[in-house]
């Protein structure tokens, strides 16, 4: 071996079943380096990364998973701690994710994310990752969801994964979560068109959050309009139809009925036999859209292809060369990349 291959492979197969093993006893330092390796674009730390996913995947999906999805300022990161710090409270051991593809958490604002999620932030069983920097949305969902099973193997039971519902992103948690929970706002109406049909179709319950103070009257109107709207709807599952609750994530109240719902939707769909239906349904698409990501990884990353693209487009655009020929001559380039 070169000593540039040396470098190249710092984690060789005994190092990756160490970390296995130091993650499946819970160690916060290894789960962290895990992740950190699944997040690596190098294809040895891929390797690896695959390697670990297969190791530990026996001991995942025994968690209760949860996404949280609603416009910037509902309140998710704040209902997210209430619930959170209410259930470790209870024992369980939380573990909270993101997906944010416009990478508008950097710095400063993971902080604030910190500061929103403060008690969760200090809890001994809690873990919260921001989300994967940067990418496309595919990719930053396949890091979180591999996350997510890390989180798993390391004895998390319930995860909550926040996103902030831009594109196609709450399609994205909805497909790697159990139950998809949509906060909305108190106004009624205007807020019903504000929230996209699709993500409505997607929710296994509606929150009304910040119905506290003056807000309850306007709270309660909202919610018994979506609970009129999602009624026309045809449900996500045969086993389950959406309930739309109030809570306030500021005051704690209504985060229990939540937890119950969440946990009443979890009995029925797994003595169904629909969640495990779902999860394997789930898991197909999963490796599709991680191979697409991984076809497509050479036009982002190969530098002639990239440089040959935006001509190739214009080419096409002006009439000067067939899009069947210009796919000829890319696919002909990828072979080669
Ligand atoms: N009155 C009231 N304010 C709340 C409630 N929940 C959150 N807020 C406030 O709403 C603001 C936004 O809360 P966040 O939890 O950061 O909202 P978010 O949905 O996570 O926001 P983004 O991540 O930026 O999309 C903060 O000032 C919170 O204190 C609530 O139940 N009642
Ligand atoms: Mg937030």
């Amino acid at each position: 071996m070169t000593p540039t291959n040396r470098t190249a492979a710092p984690l060789a197969a005994p190092d990756v079943e160490r970390l296995a093993r130091g993650l499946r006893a819970g160690d916060r330092t290894v789960l962290s380096r895990g992740i950190t390796l699944i997040e690596s674009k190098r294809a040895d730390h891929r390797r690896s990364a695959a390697a670990l996913m297969q190791l530990l995947l026996p001991h995942t999906g025994t968690a209760i998973r949860v996404g949280i999805t609603g416009a910037p300022g509902v309140g998710k990161s704040t209902l997210i701690d209430a619930l959170g710090s209410m259930l470790t409270a209870q024992a369980r051991e939380i573990a909270v994710l993101a997906v944010d593809p416009s990478s508008r958490r950097t710095g400063g604002s993971i902080l604030a994310d910190k500061t929103r999620m403060a008690r969760l932030a200090n809890d001994p069983n809690a873990f919260i990752r921001p989300s994967p920097s940067s990418g496309t949305l595919g990719g930053v969902a396949a890091k979180t969801r591999e996350t997510m099973l890390l989180c798993e193997a390391a004895g998390y039971d319930v995860v909550l994964v926040e996103t902030i519902g831009v594109g196609q992103s709450e399609l994205a948690v909805a497909d790697m979560t159990d139950f998809f929970l949509v906060l909305a706002l108190p106004g009624a109406g205007d807020e019903l068109q504000a929230l996209k049909k699709g993500v409505v179709e997607l929710a296994d319950m509606i929150a009304v959050n910040k119905a506290d103070g003056d807000n309850i009257p306007r709270a309660k109107l909202a919610a018994s309009q979506f609970a009129a709207a999602l009624h026309i709807l045809s449900p996500r599952s045969p086993n389950w139809s959406p309930p739309v609750v109030t809570c306030s994530a500021l005051t704690g109240d209504g985060m229990q009925t939540l937890w119950s719902n969440i946990l009443e939707h979890r009995q029925r769909l797994t003595s169904s036999g629909e969640l495990a239906a779902r999860r394997g349904e789930q898991q197909v698409k999963w490796m599709w859209t991680m191979l697409e990501e991984r076809l497509f990884e050479p036009l982002r990353s190969d530098r002639t292809l990239k440089s040959a693209l935006p001509r190739i487009e214009v080419d096409v655009a002006a009439g000067r060369l067939a899009p069947s020929a210009a796919v000829e001559k890319i696919a002909t380039m990828l072979t080669r990349a």
